[in-house]
């Protein structure tokens, strides 16, 4: 069996995310969440909080680690021995954006497969951006990101009302 690495922004990570993981811990001999450290990208969690939010949600997964990585994927991947990378496809729209990188990674390290695994109908709506979003407006988060993810996310935008 293979390792994978299941590298993103997770900003924050999102019921989507932990749905993937968790069918990769099936398929993958281990999976390492690699969170970019992107100091160009404004994020709304600092790299450690996020890492600390997904180590809280993959606990009951022994062969999951969380990890963050600078600059480009494929040195990552390189430097961890590893030759799998594993990405979501929610629609169409999602392959269209992954397909180019998936082949610029090989291009860049030949060895370098990336596997796409599809997202459950039950979270095919769920991304980052939007869970921001409603939690930006004080909105319902359950069914979207783990509890201690919603708590976390509260307390990023502080109801305005005394
Ligand atoms: N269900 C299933 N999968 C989901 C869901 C969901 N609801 N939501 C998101 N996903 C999948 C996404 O499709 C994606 O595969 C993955 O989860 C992570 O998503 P995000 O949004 O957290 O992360 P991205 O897409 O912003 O991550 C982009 C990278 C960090 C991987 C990319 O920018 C990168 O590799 N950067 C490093 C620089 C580099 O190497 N660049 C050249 C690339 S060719």
């Amino acid at each position: 069996m293979q390792r994978a690495i299941y590298p993103g922004s997770f900003d924050p990570m999102t019921n989507g995310h932990l749905d993937l993981i968790t069918t990769a811990a099936k398929v993958f001999e281990s999976v390492t969440v690699a969170v970019l450290n992107n100091p160009e990208k404004r994020c709304l969690f600092s790299v450690q909080e996020r890492m600390d939010l997904i180590r809280q949600s993959v606990r009951g997964l022994s062969n999951v680690d969380v990890d963050s990585f600078s600059g480009l994927l494929a040195d990552y991947a390189a430097l961890r021995k590893t030759q799998v990378i594993v990405r979501g496809l929610r629609s169409v729209h999602d392959f269209e954006a992954e397909f180019p990188m998936a082949h610029m990674n090989r291009r860049l390290k030949h060895d370098l497969v990336t596997v796409f695994l599809p997202a459950h109908v039950e979270v095919i709506d769920i991304s980052s951006t939007l869970v921001r979003q409603i939690a930006m407006h004080g909105g319902d988060l359950s069914g979207c990101v783990p509890h201690h993810i919603a708590t976390a996310l509260a307390a990023k935008f502080p109801s305005e009302t005394p």
